[in-house]
């Protein structure tokens, strides 16, 4: 059993255990299903049941941190997109897949990322770009190099996984936990540097200087 199982309970009632809201979005078909599922319950789907929308509990030790994580399983067929928009708005982090067999997913993951910042209107979303269906070499159509490159583009995390083989399944979504800590790490520095400005000597001393010159008068004044 992987990490993410064993350690669980461990953690439970000692102290409040942050929660993470994932989103897993992609394609029809692309395995977004079948990716949770091996994450959460070990086990490979192996057929293609179109998801409408489904939500997973998950709790983990990532980096040695506990966490708890609320993963919500999204539609891919156009049909069952309704409430896009809104679980985009809800989401802390995105798992944005495409299909290494089917080269319009990989478009589609575009679109996908377009809609994200669109919605959020912000460019520091935190995502993890996800190629499933690595397993399938022999039906390969969109390349490692053009996922990287399209990763990198986009400032995130890159796997290649299997969800039928169980490759860097826990990686990817490990990795978003890193990348929504990460992020929320630089936040909470730039506004602890925002706080320390407001209380840096000089203005203190600029401070005091306005408060004595009220007192005063102004200091050429006789
Ligand atoms: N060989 C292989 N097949 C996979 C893999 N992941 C998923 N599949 C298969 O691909 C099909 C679609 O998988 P799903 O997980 O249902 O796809 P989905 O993205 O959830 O699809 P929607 O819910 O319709 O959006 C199923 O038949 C899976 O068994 C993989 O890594 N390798
Ligand atoms: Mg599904």
């Amino acid at each position: 059993m992987s990490e993410a199982g064993t350690q669980a309970s461990a953690v439970t009632g000692k102290r409040a255990v942050r929660g993470y809201k994932i989103v897993v979005l992609g394609d029809g078909g692309v395995g977004k299903s079948a990716l949770t599922m091996q994450f959460v319950c070990h086990q490979f789907l192996d057929y293609h049941d179109p998801t409408i929308e489904d939500v997973y509990q998950h709790q983990a030790r990532i980096d040695g941190e506990p966490a708890q994580l609320e993963i919500l399983d999204t539609a891919g067929q156009p049909e069952f997109t309704a409430m896009r928009e809104q679980y985009m708005r809800a989401g802390e982090g995105f798992v944005v897949c495409y299909s290494v067999i089917a080269r319009r997913s990989f478009d589609e993951a575009l679109e996908y990322k377009k809609l994200i910042d669109r919605v959020r209107s912000a460019d520091t979303t935190p995502i993890v770009l996800v190629a499933n269906k690595c397993d399938l070499e022999h039906l390969r159509k969109v390349s490692t190099e053009e996922g990287r490159a399209l990763a990198s583009q986009w400032d995130c995390p890159f796997f290649e996984t299997s969800a039928a083989q169980r490759v860097y399944v826990d990686d990817a979504f490990h990795g978003l936990v890193c990348e929504i800590r990460r992020r929320e790490g630089k936040r909470k520095q730039a506004a602890s540097k925002l706080k320390k400005a407001k209380t840096s000597p000089l203005r203190q001393f600029l401070r005091n200087f306005n408060v004595r010159k009220k007192h005063n008068g102004p200091l050429n004044s006789t």
